[in-house]
Formats: structure tokens, sequence, C-alpha cells
């Protein structure tokens, strides 16, 4: 894995439902993000926060709210993590509200197709993040993400990265789903995503969903892990605005990190949907944190 990291704070909540994760990045960095992972012998660069446009807080036009904004903030990051992989470096896109994924994703895409690599994308969230404008309940565009990576959604989102779509549903896996709206759920159906829901991991284990999940990756694949904090169950996690009961527990959720840290193919990150102003004591900051360690190789195991 590379060991060069760069943190990219997108304080934002452009795309949410709730005021409150554009104090994420500030409270990963509370929870000392940078040093902890300089621990683990990695080479930390903070480039800081990014800087787009306020949250104007208006109801939706079209089955978008904030659409502009959120086109604005999404360029930002899509040319921020660009640039981070250009230079050869791991980007960790400190969130801000999942609708950011997009901008992120996208780069990596844009990067992989520049560098002659195969992408994996993990998507580990409660949320399928795959509506559309007619098919939202909200209006919000973090519902829309990896619809709009796959070419269904609006041109100035759909188009960002040059290339439509950015990202084929074959190369995303979906860990930890639980609440997807109906008309999200067919159109999921219809895109062909490989979704690994609760009841899959109930039934068969986080270790046989992780395997599968990452089979068929090669020395030439790039793994991106968008990793949306309500994946986790809201006992773990309470610091998030849309907690799905029924999640990941803290040791599935470290199993998780552990095997993705395990394939060694990691060479981007985001951290979404951490928002503070429902946190209790930075606890979900810290517990985010942890898992990225575990994401970058710490271990509680035993054996050599
Ligand atoms: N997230 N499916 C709901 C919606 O409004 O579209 C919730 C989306 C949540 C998005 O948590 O990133
Ligand atoms: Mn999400
Ligand atoms: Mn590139
Ligand atoms: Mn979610």
């Amino acid at each position: 894995m590379n060991k060069r990291v760069s943190l990219i704070g997108a304080p934002t909540d452009i795309g949410a439902g709730s005021r409150g994760a554009s104090m994420g990045p500030e409270a990963l960095r509370v929870a000392n993000i940078g040093p902890i992972l300089q621990s683990h012998g990695l080479e930390v660069i903070d480039r800081g926060n990014l800087s787009g446009p306020a949250n104007p807080w208006q109801t939706p036009v079209e089955g978008y709210r904030h659409l502009a904004e959120v086109v604005e903030w999404n360029r930002l990051v899509h040319e921020a993590v660009h640039a981070e992989l250009k230079g050869g470096r791991l980007p960790i896109l400190l969130g801000g509200d999942h609708c950011l994924g997009l901008g992120s994703i996208s780069a990596v895409a844009r990067h992989c197709r520049e560098a002659g690599k195969k992408l994996r994308v993990l998507w580990l969230d409660a949320h399928a993040d795959f509506n559309t404008s007619d098919l939202t309940p909200s209006g919000n565009i973090h519902g829309m993400p990896v619809a709009c990576l796959c070419g269904y959604g609006p041109k100035e989102l759909v188009e960002i990265g040059g290339h439509v779509p950015a990202v084929s549903p074959k190369w995303i896996r979906q860990i930890g789903i639980r609440s997807v709206d109906a008309g999200e759920k067919r159109l999921v159906h219809e895109a062909g995503l490989e979704v690994f829901d609760m009841r899959y991991i109930d039934e068969m284990g986080m270790r046989h969903t992780m395997e599968l999940a990452l089979a068929t990756l090669d020395a030439n694949t790039h793994l991106h892990v968008s990793f949306d904090v309500d994946f986790l169950d809201p006992d773990v996690a309470p610091g998030v605005a849309t907690t799905v009961k029924g999640g990941p527990t803290y040791r599935e959720a470290q199993l998780c990190m552990e095997m993705i840290a395990d394939c060694g193919a990691m060479a981007s990150l985001d951290v979404m949907e951490l928002n503070p102003a429902l946190d209790v004591r930075n606890a979900t900051a810290h517990v985010a944190v942890d898992l990225i360690e575990s994401l970058f190789g710490k271990s509680t195991l035993m054996r050599a």
C-alpha cells in the first residue's frame, strides 16, 4: 500500500438533509487522525480544507436540493483528489456529506483510465445512495452519488469526470446496506449493482462477505473505499444524521477494515457523513479513526 497519504477536508453538508457534516473534517482532526496515521509509519500531509459555497438551506427544486452548490463542491473535490493521485499519493477525503463521493470517485476513475488501472469501489453504507430526481423521497443529493457515477443523474453531475458513465456498476460492491427507497431498489437491480446487504452479512458473516467483495482483485487494481459512517450500527456510531438500526458491530466493522488492509490494494479513501453536532464527546470520530487505523494495517492479530 502507498504510504504517502494526503488528508483533504471538505467541510460541507450541501447534499445532506441535516446540517452538521460540515464539521466532520475538524472532528476527525481533533480525534488525531493525522498523528495516529503517522504513528503507523505513513507520511501524512494535511492539505487543509477546500473552500466551496455556503449552504443556503433551501428546499429542493425539481428533485434536487442545492444542485448548483453540489456541482461546485464536487468539482473542487474532483480536482483535489485527482491532483493527489497524479502526485503518487493516497488521498483521504474527510467529509462532508456523501454527495462528494461523486467528485472523489470520478477523480479516481479518471486517474485509473489515465494510468491503465482497473477500479474496484467498496461502498460501505447503510444506504445504496442510488436515487434519482424522480425517485428521491428527499431531494438530498447525498442519496444519489452512486447513481450519478453510473450515469443516472443530471448532466452537470454525471459529466464531472469527463467520461460518462464515470464508473461501471460492475466495479462496485456495496456492503452493509439496510435502507433503500422503493424506486431506488428497482434501479439498483436494473443497473446490476452487487449488494451485500445486512441480511447477507447476518447469514454469511462479514468474513465471507469481504472475501467475495475483494475477490478477483489483481496487482493492477486500484481499490477505492467510500466509508459512510452510517454503515456502522448506531450503538457504535451515533454521530451521523441518517442512522439506521441493525448495522455492523464494532468487531464486524474492524474485520471488514482489516480484510481490506490485508488485500493491500486500497489506494484512496472517503470518510463521510460524520456529524459532530449529533455526536457524544466526539466518540464517533474516535471510532472512525480507530477503523481507519485498521484500514491502514493496525491489527489485533497475535500471529506474525
Ligand atoms: N447518505 N435514501 C435516503 C434519501 O434521502 O435519498 C437517504 C440517503 C442517505 C444518504 O447517508 O449518504
Ligand atoms: Mn452514503
Ligand atoms: Mn491521473
Ligand atoms: Mn448512508
